[in-house]
């Protein structure tokens, strides 16, 4: 049985991020705090394809997205940001000393610099200059489903070693029962220049509505974009669904969008409602999500799915 706090989050990477999370839900500490800092250790983690230790784009660089809402409908996002350790924190400062919601590229790194984040150097991690290099051999972008599935954390696609799920969403509601929500990416591997994903968009990568409900998403981002993804999730908890069955209803929309294609593709979402009630859904076999609730129990759940 769940309660509040509560804290989930996308992928198996979501264990660690919950712990960093729980910190802060367990001492009282706001849902917004907490999904920052959650979010934060996987930015920081150079083994895993968040953060400037992910994939980079076809040209060789690490461009990063991510974007953060809390419970009263202020949100702030950064995209296509370079050689910043911590853009979830640079999305908060979007939020909270601009009068915008949304820093992209060049200007999103300028404001970065004036608030005090350092730069990093441009240098891919170990495994990113890895597979970039496999990758260059044959340099095709095709998203390869959901690779968690074969059970290694490293294994590799037919594209280049490309580890496809480079993102994290993070929903968490604190012991007052506020929601807010986070998701940080480097996008997916070997994108073009330019491109953005879901991740940074609110509505689409995340939506929270304190009175209703937060979803978020992970997978492929274009397709998430098709229907406005993490909003539709909270639309259908709106409607009365649970988060479950609000997911899986959003799925149902991919899927009947995509036809046959739906195959090729991997889209997950996670929502919790106020209640703190929490569920997932995905498209295709493979994913999983974290949870830690007020028994302070790690988990980590196989979602269901469609196809
Ligand atoms: C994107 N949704 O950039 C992200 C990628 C992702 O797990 O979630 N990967 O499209």
């Amino acid at each position: 049985v769940v309660g509040k706090p509560l804290v989930i989050s996308t992928w198996d990477t979501g264990l660690a991020a919950n712990l960093g999370a729980w910190k802060i839900l367990s001492k009282g500490g706001r849902a917004l705090d907490a999904a920052e800092a959650g979010v934060m250790v996987t930015e920081a983690s150079q083994n895993c394809c968040v953060g400037l230790g992910g994939n980079p784009d076809r040209d060789g660089i690490v461009t990063l997205d991510a974007c953060i809402m809390d419970d009263k409908f202020n949100c702030g996002s950064v995209a296509a940001l370079e050689r910043i350790k911590h853009p979830i924190s640079v999305a908060r400062r979007v939020m909270e000393r601009t009068p915008h919601v949304m820093l992209v590229g060049e200007g999103a790194q300028q404001f970065a610099v004036a608030q005090g984040f350092p730069l990093e150097p441009q240098k891919l991690s170990l495994d990113a200059e890895k597979a970039y290099r496999e990758w260059l051999k044959t340099s095709q972008y095709k998203p390869v489903v959901n690779i968690e599935n074969s059970g290694s954390k490293k294994s590799t696609g037919p594209v280049g070693g490309a580890n496809n799920h480079d993102t994290i969403a993070l929903l968490a509601q604190d012991a007052q029962g506020n929601l807010s929500g986070s998701c940080t990416t480097s996008g997916m591997g070997f994108k073009m220049r330019g491109r953005l994903g879901d991740s940074p968009l609110i509505g689409s990568g995340l939506f929270v509505d304190n009175s209703v409900g937060a979803a978020a998403a992970t997978g492929q981002g274009e397709d998430v974009i098709r229907i406005a993804g993490a909003h539709t999730v909270v639309e259908f908890m709106r409607q009365g669904l649970s988060p479950k069955a609000a997911c899986k209803a959003a799925i149902e929309r991919v899927a009947k969008i995509k036809g046959e294609k739906a195959r090729d593709i991997q889209v997950c979402f996670i929502a919790v409602n106020t209640q703190g009630v929490h569920g997932a859904f995905a498209l295709q076999k493979g994913f999983s999500y974290a949870v830690c609730d007020a028994s302070n129990q790690q988990q980590l759940i196989q979602s269901e799915y469609l196809l």
